[in-house]
């Protein structure tokens, strides 16, 4: 299997897009083995840590009767909602006090998918002297992918971690996938480097 001991390298960043427990099974929005990707990030956040690397952790945060939600004209069940037990990131990843922290989808007015959307975060990469971004996360076929296109359309390199994200569907996340791709990003599986081109 592959080290992210072996991959982070100055000028990286690692970028954990909503590991909240409401995206989790068991939690108001939630996906497939969502929360089976915890273990793989909890090992490169230790490399991270280790090689100095810095860490941010975006969140979904959204009012009360987000206009996301189903009945407020959006098609999501309420999910994420500031301050509840469901909001918190996944209990088992154990985030370092000097994580960066995101929070998006605050907007009454709109959704914020993308972690870079009105937050500041491209900003804050450039201050850190990250260039490359390593992305995991839920869900691959929303917030992941906007996030990495959002990130290449800014400039940023970047590397999705495979087995580190889980789509809302299979089909959204093959779409996704190629998506990503021809935005210029790099698709990472720990068991094969890089996924194979199709
Ligand atoms: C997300 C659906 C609704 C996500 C957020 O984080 O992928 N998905 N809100
Ligand atoms: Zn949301």
């Amino acid at each position: 299997m592959r080290d992210p001991n072996d991959l982070l390298e100055e000028g990286d960043g690692l970028l954990l897009v909503d590991v909240q427990k409401d995206f989790c099974p068991g939690g108001a929005l939630p996906i497939e083995e969502g929360d089976e990707i915890v273990p793989v990030l909890s090992k490169w956040i230790k490399a991270a840590q280790a090689k100095r690397i810095p860490i941010y952790a975006s969140r979904d945060w959204h009012p009360l009767q987000h206009m996301s939600f189903e009945g407020h004209g959006g098609k999501w069940p309420p999910h994420c909602i500031q301050d509840t037990d469901g909001a918190a990131f996944h209990p088992e990843l154990k985030l370092p006090d000097n994580t960066v922290k995101i929070t998006k989808g605050v907007r009454f007015d709109q959704d914020q998918n993308s972690a870079f959307d009105q937050t500041g975060l491209a900003e804050q990469l450039t201050r850190d002297n990250v260039k490359r971004l390593w992305v995991g996360g839920l869900a691959l076929d929303v917030c992941v992918l906007t996030t990495v296109l959002d990130a290449r359309r800014l400039g940023f390199e970047v590397h999705v971690i495979l087995e580190a994200t889980r789509p809302v569907t299979p089909e959204g996340g093959e779409e996704a996938i190629q998506k990503m791709r021809e935005a210029g990003a790099t698709i990472v599986s720990e068991s094969l480097q890089q996924m194979p081109k199709r």
